[in-house]
C-alpha cells in the first residue's frame, strides 16, 4: 500500500490523483459500517503489547489541565475531562491490532463508544458530515476518519488497555481504536476533535499512504 517518494495527495500528479479518486469511491461504496470486526476473548489478549508511533507523543500529560476539545462551531468548544469521558457507558474491544509495517498482534483496549460520545453531547447533527478530524495535543500528529468508520460500533474514544489506564506511550489519557482501520488511524493522545464535510488532514496520508487506510 505504500506509495514512495510520491508527492502529497493534494499534490499528487494526474494519474496518481486519478487513481486516489477511484479508491475513494470504491472504498466508500464497498464499506458496512454495520460490519463487525472479528472479536477475540481476554486470554487472546497480549500482556506485552507493541509500542508503535511516537509522532506528537507527550512525555507527560497532566490531566488536571488536559481537556478534550470538541470543535462544534466557530467559539464554541467542548471542554472534557477524562473523569467526563469515563463515566460514560464502557464497552470493552478486543480485536487484531495491524499495522501497515506488517505486524498484526491481539490487543484488549476499553472506553466510550464514539456514537454513543456524540449522542450524549448532542452532537447528532455532527453525524450528517462526512469526516471526524483528530489532533494530538500538540498538534503534530493528525488523522482524518470518514463517518461511517467513526461510528461503528468497535470505534471507541479509549482509555484502558488490558483494565488499566493507557500507558503513556499507548496514548493516555485518551485514544482512538477503529478496528476497521490500519494502526496509523488509531491516534494516541487526543487532543482535539472537530467535524468537516471535506477531507481533514492526515500525517500518513500526506506522505503517500491512503487516506482512508480501511482494512
Ligand atoms: N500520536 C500518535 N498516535 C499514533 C502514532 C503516532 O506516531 N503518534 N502511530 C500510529 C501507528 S502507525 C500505530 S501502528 C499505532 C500503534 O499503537 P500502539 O503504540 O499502542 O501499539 O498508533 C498510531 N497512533
Ligand atoms: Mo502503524
Amino acid at each position: 500500500m505504500k506509495l514512495n517518494h510520491q508527492p502529497t495527495e493534494q499534490g499528487a500528479l494526474r494519474p496518481l490523483r486519478k487513481t486516489l479518486e477511484a479508491n475513494e469511491k470504491i472504498f466508500n461504496s464497498v464499506f458496512d459500517s454495520s460490519k463487525l470486526s472479528k472479536v477475540y476473548t481476554e486470554k487472546d489478549a497480549a500482556k506485552y503489547v507493541r509500542v508503535n508511533g511516537k509522532i506528537g507523543m507527550l512525555k507527560e500529560v497532566d490531566t488536571s489541565n488536559w481537556r478534550l476539545q470538541v470543535l462544534r462551531g466557530a467559539g464554541d468548544t467542548l471542554k472534557l475531562t477524562l473523569a467526563d469521558i469515563e463515566k460514560l457507558p464502557k464497552v470493552h474491544v478486543i480485536f487484531d491490532f495491524k499495522c501497515i509495517e506488517g505486524w498484526s498482534q491481539v490487543s484488549h483496549w476499553a472506553g466510550v463508544p464514539l456514537k454513543t460520545f456524540m449522542e450524549y453531547y448532542h452532537l447528532n447533527d455532527k453525524e450528517q458530515m462526512k469526516y471526524i478530524g483528530l489532533q494530538t495535543i500538540d498538534k503534530k500528529y493528525y488523522v482524518g476518519i470518514d463517518m461511517p468508520s467513526a461510528l461503528q460500533s468497535q470505534t471507541i474514544l479509549c482509555y484502558e488497555m488490558n483494565n488499566k489506564p493507557l500507558p503513556m506511550n499507548q496514548g493516555y489519557p485518551l485514544r482512538l481504536i477503529i478496528p476497521v482501520k490500519y494502526g496509523v488511524k488509531h491516534l494516541k493522545q487526543i487532543g482535539t476533535m472537530y467535524f468537516s464535510n471535506e477531507k481533514p488532514p492526515d500525517y500518513w496520508a500526506e506522505r503517500g499512504y491512503d487516506y482512508y487506510a480501511g482494512l
